[in-house]
């Protein structure tokens, strides 16, 4: 197994802060247990060390209470990585915070200038490509400028459209392999995974669509029992996580890490 976009020898985590409970979300369906956060995040980590890989896991940041989804602040590749600017205003300073933990891993760091914004979750790298979905956080100028400050590492990046009312591209598919990705249908039906092979989310299990290829492993949210067994089926080695805190802040199992091989 060497394909470079699910085969990681590193991840980066947050540990949840107290200020979670002010975490943003579209809907108000209810406060986070931190306590049960913290253990669902503890679990998360242990899953990604099981595969070998090492997972550093950085302080909580009270001031940022979504920090804890630190996929949206960066983006790795093994050449380097790319500093987001998320569209969201109060998370806009997550990502100078984590730049001095990337110089630890990268000598060369980029990083998204005004005016355009992006964030993480709208970005789905496979193997021939990075898909940018823009959303109500990533606009158009934030992709060009991804665009342009990839074009040094060879990648070249296609847009898409995120469904209205969707927070995030990922938030309705993910990875698989090299030639598969898991969507919702209302994220295929536009085309945009023409040239791959989909698997989709069982029926009423459109929230599990956020997952992660993590090497040999699939870490999907508990809870989907239909969707599970279709992956188990198509011989995905599955491993389950629970993620009702999270998903009360529309988060799921893709922003909880930023996941890399540096050179
Ligand atoms: C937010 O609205 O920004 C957070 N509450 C959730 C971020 C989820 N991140 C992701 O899907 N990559």
């Amino acid at each position: 197994m060497n394909a470079k976009s699910y085969t990681f020898s590193h991840a980066l985590c947050r540990t949840p802060s107290r200020s979670i409970i002010d975490g943003l979300r579209a809907v108000d369906v209810g406060t986070p247990s931190l306590d049960l956060f913290q253990q669902h995040h503890t679990d998360y980590v242990a899953a990604l060390r099981s595969t070998g890989a090492d997972v550093t896991v950085l302080d909580a940041i009270e001031g940022f209470p979504d920090s804890v989804f630190i996929e949206d602040a960066a983006l790795c590749f093994q050449e380097g990585a790319v500093i987001m600017r998320p569209g969201a205003p109060t998370r806009l300073g997550e990502a100078a915070a984590l730049a001095p933990t990337l110089r630890d891993f990268y000598e060369e760091i980029v990083t998204i200038e005004a005016p355009g914004f992006i964030e993480g979750g709208d970005i789905l790298t496979t193997e021939r490509e990075i898909l940018v979905g823009t959303s109500a956080r990533t606009d158009d100028a934030g992709v060009e400028e991804l665009r342009r400050l990839v074009d040094r590492w060879g990648y070249k990046v296609r847009v898409v459209n995120t469904p209205p009312g969707v927070l995030h591209f990922k938030t309705d598919c993910s990875l698989l392999d090299e030639e598969t990705i898991l969507s919702t249908k209302r994220l295929s039906a536009s085309g945009c995974f023409e040239d791959y092979k989909v698997i989709h989310t069982a029926e009423d299990e459109e929230a599990c669509a956020n997952l992660i290829r993590f090497n040999s492993l699939i870490v999907m949210p508990a809870g989907f029992p239909k969707t599970a067994e279709k992956l188990v089926g198509a011989g995905y080695n599955v491993k389950e996580i629970g993620n009702t805190e999270a998903a009360k802040l529309d988060g799921g199992m893709s922003c909880l890490s930023l996941r890399f091989s540096p050179k």
